[in-house]
């Protein structure tokens, strides 16, 4: 009996780490009169989709911009966590852990050219934390530093970000999972039709900008995605 509730607790804990980080929803560099209304918008979709996690992210605004807008965010965010059992969506600033921090947001993602990783934790360390990777070593070294996952990637071809390099397919990205112990989140082109291989490698979550932002039906694209990982992390974990 206690082995079944001591199975049944790794169980639980194993889907709570699976939905955690399951789905992101990135915002795209939205810039113009409309921009606020847009990433407003991405937020709304991401809590409709029930996805994981919202991350906003913008490399054209400024930093005003950017902390006003993630204020904002906060306020919406908390209207709805505060609305549902059981269900909320994680708020996840990208580069900037001060903005993150004064924003109340639950975390921060950070790459090669922001705040380093052990700064981040030692000045902030109520906010989860992601790093960008693209190769084992970075991996070990972003766990090591205490990151609470990590962001793997350009998995495949992306004209989101042409500074990301080149794809590191999923062969990388295998190897990648297989490096480390905290959940790893596949980025770059990740599309419905890769989602399986992508699981299949080890990710535990993916994240999308084009899927979403390109899409004629951004919310029914979501929730497709999203009905898609849950079917597959089942699949993993059971
Ligand atoms: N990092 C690596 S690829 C990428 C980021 C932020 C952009 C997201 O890719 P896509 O293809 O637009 O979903
Ligand atoms: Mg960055």
């Amino acid at each position: 009996m206690f082995l079944f509730l001591l199975w049944e607790g790794d169980r639980e804990r194993a889907n709570e780490m699976m939905n955690r980080f399951a789905l992101h929803i990135i915002t795209p560099d939205l810039k113009g009169e409309n921009c606020f209304k847009e990433v407003m918008a991405f937020a709304e979709i991401a809590i409709k989709s029930r996805s994981s996690v919202f991350q906003f992210r913008n490399k054209t605004i400024t930093g005003k911009a950017f902390y006003y807008f993630a204020i904002e965010l906060k306020k919406l965010f908390n209207l709805f966590n505060n609305d549902v059992e059981n269900s909320s969506v994680l708020f996840i600033v990208n580069d900037r852990a001060d903005i993150a921090y004064l924003a109340g947001a639950d975390g921060v993602h950070i790459g090669d050219g922001d705040i380093p990783l052990s700064s981040v934790k030692k000045i902030f360390p109520r906010l989860i934390t992601g790093a960008s990777v693209s190769n084992p070593d970075e991996a070990i070294k972003a766990e090591k530093e205490g990151a609470d996952y990590v962001g793997a990637g350009p998995v495949f071809s992306t004209l989101t970000k042409t500074d990301a390099g080149e794809p590191i397919g999923l062969d990388m990205l295998k190897k990648i999972c297989h490096s480390v112990k905290i959940p790893v989140v596949a980025i770059g082109g990740i599309k419905t039709g890769n989602l399986a291989n992508v699981f299949r490698a080890g990710a535990k979550g993916v994240a999308i900008i084009t899927a979403i932002s390109e899409s004629k039906d951004p919310l029914s694209s979501a929730i497709e995605m999203r009905k898609i990982i849950q079917k597959l992390s089942k699949k993993c974990y059971y």
